[in-house]
């Protein structure tokens, strides 16, 4: 088997029943296992005491926001928070020992599981051309070592440099500075793979990249459509403010192939309820959609609301805000006529009775709020699935008012905020003309790679030099044995990281793994303890300051880093006051105030303590597009003809995971434990295809006409709509194929992959 893959190894499957309540004590006993596992009780402490206090540090899972006014005193995080701390502040150590004692290849052999409880990386390494072994190196060497091959290159073009999403607002900032007086636009980020299609949508529908709503929004809305977002799992804080919309009288709408625990309900464990097992019953009306049924679904409401609209005209649409504020209405009730209803309600794949009652729901509420996240942002259609979602929203007149919205959930802590600071592809010419303005450089203009092209770019052997600030590249993109190669072809791979993973192991000719600072960690610069920052999900920018000892004197700061490796790279004749830089990052933030827009006053600002929100024109009900308006999209179902061997699958997080990075080897609130290597099915396709619980299938895909194989996963009876099936990511990400991906914005197509299952002769 190919290093780039996680070997076929079972852990004992055990399965119980799904759960139907989300956290409560067992997620606070969870938590605390997963911090005892790695540090000693009183770091542990230290570090939950100060996660997400408005004088503490930024969580580094996900990116829901904090509440405005009142935070917990002593807990404002969740379980998957606490794993998230306490993978990055673990006392384990990798060091050069480890790296002596254990090949590149043997690494390789070891499952993702097994790779990030290694612990953090304590020195930087080197891995010189037809070694076996990394081996320690001095900064400073490093440093040189990639200017040299930077600067060998033909055109800055022949480089990459990635970002992942935990980078703060401040190494963003530096990173795309360096990458672009360097002399290239080729910025791909994890954004690529995850909400692009959200970007892309909202951009042309309402002028704004970004969602368009607040906390206290939620907490306002009279009804919520939640589709696509497994929340319990990936955003679990988001369950509180759930909690306290239907408390104010909110209907719930979830819109999922899976009955999720936490959609269900919700056992609040800071509340005296909570603790007394007293639930939260959450969703309201559940529509069970096939994979990608959205789409026919959203369709489905829209002219359900119409009829009813034409029943009682001026009751259903708010047509004073459709005359003030849209284009493009007519067009779309027209289009809207030509459609079937009972054809989109079988497309949706979702009971009639449901559908008529999820429009019921919604015929008289004038706030209602859309949520998603990967389930929509994943598909072919996804830009036009999400313009759907608008499409409702605007028939209602639900954007740019209280309790009223768009709101897709970001994924990691800082992602939305790198593209604030510039990380992207296909920066705006206004972007580079201030930058310009403050430097004095002409940074470039031609339009650089995303990831998919990074990925083909590195495969024709067009670039040749791939840098990470951050993530796992290798096992978060698609066609895992493709993008291998991809990597491999590479004169040199350099990854800044906090943890050890499968791109390292995967490597170019020569490679480089930087160690840094992580969130949680103490950065002290010239004596002064500094502190970074960070976007969230809705747009506040806040302070993140760690306060843990670093495990090693080895370790940097990001910021620290590049500007370091600029200085190296660029020279004497860089325009860039990069050393001043590393003095103190007060002087960082002055500099990004000067280029983008929306952070004036960034440093007194952001010591207020909860930070600030940038501009937001959506919200205040201003669409900056190119209409002056927000625009109606119209837009066919799409379907997916299956033959009767083929199943569409989704690739999917479990509870014990984030992204790449697994804590821990069960789905608790799927009742699935000890085993990662499963496929989730309906009973009927399983007994259909001849098949049985437990036994063992291989899972193919065939796209383009190339064979890719997973090999060896358990099939799990579950309850998901017939044809559709589940696996986790990063395994079946070697089905993804890298040329299948969503119109217009480019993401893998990672939420429906076609694909064969057969009996695998691997045995359990
Ligand atoms: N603990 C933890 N937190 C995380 C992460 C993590 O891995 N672990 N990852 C972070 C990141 S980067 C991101 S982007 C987010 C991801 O957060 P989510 O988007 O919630 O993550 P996924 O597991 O990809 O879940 C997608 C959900 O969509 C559903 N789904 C799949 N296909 C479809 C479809 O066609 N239609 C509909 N309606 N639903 C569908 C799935 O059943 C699942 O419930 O979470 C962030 N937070
Ligand atoms: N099939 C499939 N593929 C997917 C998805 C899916 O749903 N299905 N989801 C996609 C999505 S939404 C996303 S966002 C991408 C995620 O793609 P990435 O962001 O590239 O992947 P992560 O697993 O989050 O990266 C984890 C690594 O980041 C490093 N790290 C952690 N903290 C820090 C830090 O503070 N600084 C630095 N420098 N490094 C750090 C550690 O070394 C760790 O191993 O994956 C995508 N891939
Ligand atoms: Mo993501």
């Amino acid at each position: 088997m190919d290093s780039a893959e996680n070997p076929v190894r079972f852990t004992g499957i055990k399965l119980g029943p799904p759960k139907q309540v989300a956290a409560g004590i067992p997620a606070v006993v969870s938590s605390m296992r997963h911090i005892l596992e790695e540090m000693n009780a009183f770091r542990g402490m230290k570090a939950l005491l100060e996660l997400n206090q408005k004088d503490g540090f930024d969580c580094p899972g996900c990116a829901w926001p904090d509440p405005d006014d009142e935070r917990s005193g002593i807990a404002e995080y969740c379980e998957n928070g606490a794993k998230a701390v306490a993978e990055e502040a673990t006392t384990k150590r990798v060091t050069p020992d480890f790296f002596a004692a254990n090949s590149v290849a043997d690494l390789g052999a070891l499952t993702d599981y097994e790779i990030g409880k290694k612990g953090r990386i304590a020195q930087p390494v080197y891995l010189a051309p037809g070694a076996t072994h990394y081996a320690p190196i001095a900064w400073a060497d490093a440093y040189k070592i990639i200017a040299g091959h930077l600067h060998k290159l033909s055109s800055p073009n022949e480089a990459i440099f990635y970002t992942s999403g935990r980078t703060s607002n401040e190494a963003a900032f530096l990173y795309q500075l360096m990458a672009r007086e360097y002399g290239t636009n080729n910025l791909p980020d994890c954004s690529n793979m995850c909400h692009e299609s959200s970007g892309v949508a909202l951009s042309d529908a309402v002028g704004i990249a970004k969602g368009s709503v607040t906390l206290e929004d939620i907490h306002q809305a009279e009804v919520l459509i939640i589709l696509g977002q497994n929340p319990g799992t990936n955003h679990p804080r988001m369950l509180t403010a759930l909690q306290k919309a239907k408390a104010n009288g909110a209907t719930i709408i979830s819109v999922n192939p899976l009955p999720e625990a936490g959609l269900l309900n919700f056992l609040n464990p800071q509340t005296v309820k909570g603790v007394l097992n007293i639930k939260t019953h959450l969703t309201d009306i559940f529509l069970q959609v096939k994979i990608n049924g959205d789409m026919a679904l959203l369709k489905a409401l829209s002219l359900l609301l119409l009829q009813e609209e034409e029943r009682v005209p001026g009751t259903v649409f708010d047509q004073a805000f459709i005359k003030a504020n849209t284009q493009g209405y007519d067009n779309y009730i027209a289009h809207l006529k030509t459609q079937s209803l009972s054809q989109l309600i079988a497309d949706s794949g979702v009971a009639p009775e449901l559908v008529h009652e999820a429009a019921q729901a919604l015929f008289h509420k004038k706030k209602i709020i859309a949520c998603w996240a990967m389930g929509l942002t994943q598909h072919k259609n996804a830009v036009d699935t999400i313009r759907e979602v608008v499409n409702l929203l605007l028939l209602k007149g639900s954007i740019g008012k209280p309790g009223a919205g768009t709101c897709p959930v970001r994924g990691h802590s800082n992602v939305q905020g790198d593209r604030t600071m510039g990380i992207y592809e296909q920066p705006s010419n206004a972007f580079l003309d201030r930058i310009h303005a403050v430097y004095g450089f002409q940074p470039p203009r031609a339009h650089g790679f995303d990831v998919v092209n990074a990925i083909n770019a590195m495969h024709r052997g067009d670039a040749k030099v791939f840098m990470a600030m951050g993530g796992n590249f290798l096992s978060a993109t698609p066609d895992t044995l493709y993008t291998a190669e991809a990597l491999r072809n590479c004169d040199l791979t350099v990854h800044v990281s906090t943890k050890l993973n499968r791109s390292h192991v995967v490597h170019g000719k020569e490679a480089l793994i930087l160690p840094c600072l992580g969130r949680s960690d103490k950065d002290i610069q010239q004596g002064e303890q500094q502190f970074v920052t960070c976007e969230n999900s809705m747009g506040v920018i806040q302070m993140s300051k760690g306060n843990l000892q670093p495990v090693s004197t080895h370790l940097k700061s990001e910021p620290v880093i590049i500007c370091e490796l600029a200085m190296t790279l660029l020279g004497e004749n860089s325009r860039v006051p990069w050393a001043t830089y590393t003095q103190h990052y007060d002087l960082i933030r002055n500099d990004i105030e000067k280029v983008i827009p929306g952070f004036d006053s960034y440093n007194k600002r952001v010591r207020h303590p909860g930070g600030f929100y940038l501009p937001n024109g959506a919200r205040e009900g201003q669409f900056n597009t190119y209409s002056g308006k927000a625009n109606f999209n119209i837009a066919e179902v799409l379907r997916t003809p299956l033959a009767i061997d083929e199943y569409m699958m989704m690739t999917i997080r479990s509870h014990d995971q984030f992204n790449t990075t697994i804590y821990g080897l069960d789905d608790r609130y799927r009742g699935i434990y000890h085993e990662r290597r499963v496929i989730l099915m309906h009973p009927a396709d399983i007994a259909a295809a001849g098949f049985h619980p437990g036994d063992v299938v291989d899972l193919y895909n065939y796209h383009g006409n190339k064979e890719r194989v997973a090999y060896g996963f358990i099939i799990v009876s579950y309850h998901i709509p017939e044809k559709c099936t589940a696996t986790y990511f990063p395994e079946t990400n070697v089905l993804v194929p890298v040329d299948s991906v969503a119109d217009k914005s480019n993401t893998p197509t990672s939420k429906l992959v076609i694909i064969k299952i057969k009996s695998s002769t691997i045995k359990r």
